[in-house]
């Protein structure tokens, strides 16, 4: 018996749902379950777009840009058809080949060796930091230790100025959230946008960058001739976007993660070499990056569904790093489990080029409580912070036990 040629044609499966309603950007996961089984891709007619929840349709979407485009912005907006709420970036709202000449400039900064370099520095003010808190016994996850280690040693390794780094927060809350609807979340978000994107466009000119520092090193590949430079302020706009509010959610993600898994943080106490996959455990299980958009090129099928040329597609990463037809046990926090694949940090040419830095920053901090703590113990409730593509706590309370 022969298949026939061609796959069957079927109706795309319709959601009503609203991914960016408060109840489910406080906990998303039954709207994500629900979507999954939806289908491999679906109709989202609140929103006029596409969705895909399924982990094996988000990776494999993400892995083909010809088809499912950046450069119409990776948000609702389609930047063919309504003007961009910024200009729009030139590493994460564009394709090749625009795009491979600036990743490549931004991957030599945040590269491993360069980031390696770090280490010594930010493992000393991590273990301050660290020494501080546990000498406290009960703080703040986010408000003492997620919010604070970040700022401490990323807008210096840019080479920001002190004066106005209280614009950072504010600004990355903005753009992520710009990523959505113009629902409240949004709006409340921007109601004093003016001063802090003024403040920020002024901190991406070479006059006012320190020497040395990850946003002079882009000028440098400008002087190299591998950028322009209407370019290289625009890139060092992308660190100061992409850099703070996504490592402070990995740091505080990571102790609510060991916080609710306390034999997991056993396990990476005796088994410190497993820092490194425990961060992707839990990049995994938070997908601190919810959603991102991306647009069709071409009518495509997808299991016998076409999404017609021109669709906005609504990529859930989250909801696809816990598939239960990829993970096992998906909503459990298992460092020891091959977290090959998750797309927590994207996948594809547009996979986190900061990660570097990321990894970089946990593995101090995580380094620095390992040694010091023995237990960590959720000591009141948890506040969400609410995003339209970022998933965050505002308070985490926690208790620590010392070693
Ligand atoms: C950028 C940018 C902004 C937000 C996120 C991001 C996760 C990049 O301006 O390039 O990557």
């Amino acid at each position: 018996m022969t298949m026939a040629a061609t796959a069957a044609k079927h109706d795309c499966p319709v959601s009503h749902c609203d991914p960016y309603s408060r109840e489910n950007l406080m906990d998303p996961h039954a709207m994500h379950a629900e979507l999954r089984d939806a289908g491999p891709v679906f109709r989202l007619d609140r929103y006029d777009c596409y969705g895909m929840a399924r982990f094996a349709q988000v990776h494999q979407g993400m892995n083909d840009w010809q088809t499912y485009s950046s450069a119409s912005g990776v948000g609702l907006d389609d930047f063919r058809k309504t003007r961009p709420w910024r200009p729009p970036s030139i590493l994460l709202e564009v394709d090749p080949p625009l795009h491979t000449q600036t990743r490549s400039v931004m991957s030599r900064v945040m590269s491993p060796a360069a980031m390696r370099q770090k280490r010594e520095e930010w493992q000393e003010k991590a273990d301050h930091l660290v020494d501080d808190l546990v000498a406290r016994g009960s703080f703040d996850a986010i408000a003492d230790l997620a919010n604070v280690f970040p700022l401490r040693v990323f807008p210096d390794a840019v080479g920001l100025r002190p004066e106005g780094r209280e614009n950072l927060l504010p600004y990355g809350n903005m753009v992520f959230n710009s990523f959505g609807p113009r629902n409240e979340v949004f709006l409340e978000s921007v109601a004093n946008a003016q001063p802090v994107v003024q403040w920020i466009m002024d901190q991406c000119r070479r006059e006012v960058l320190t020497p040395g520092g990850f946003g002079a090193q882009i000028f440098e590949a400008m002087d190299r001739g591998e950028i322009d430079e209407t370019q290289a302020p625009i890139l060092v706009r992308s660190m100061l976007t992409a850099g703070l509010d996504t490592t402070i959610i990995g740091i505080g993600s990571m102790v609510y993660a060991f916080a609710q898994f306390p034999d997991q943080w056993q396990v990476l106490r005796d088994n410190p070499a497993l820092l490194r996959p425990a961060f992707d455990e839990v990049v995994r299980w938070a997908s601190p990056v919810q959603t991102f958009f991306r647009t069709t090129t071409r009518d495509v099928d997808v299991e016998g569904v076409t999404i017609p040329d021109g669709s906005k597609v609504l990529m859930f990463l989250g909801a696809a790093n816990r598939d239960p037809r990829k993970w096992e046990r998906p909503d459990d926090l298992d460092i020891r489990r091959p977290t090959i694949g998750h797309v927590g940090f994207g996948t594809g040419i547009h996979g986190c080029v900061g990660q570097m830095v990321a990894r970089m920053e946990a593995d101090v901090v995580m380094t620095a409580m390992l040694k010091r703590i023995k237990a960590i113990e959720i000591a009141g409730e948890p506040v969400r912070h609410l995003n339209n593509t970022l998933r965050s706590l505002a308070s985490l309370p926690v208790r620590v036990i010392p070693a």
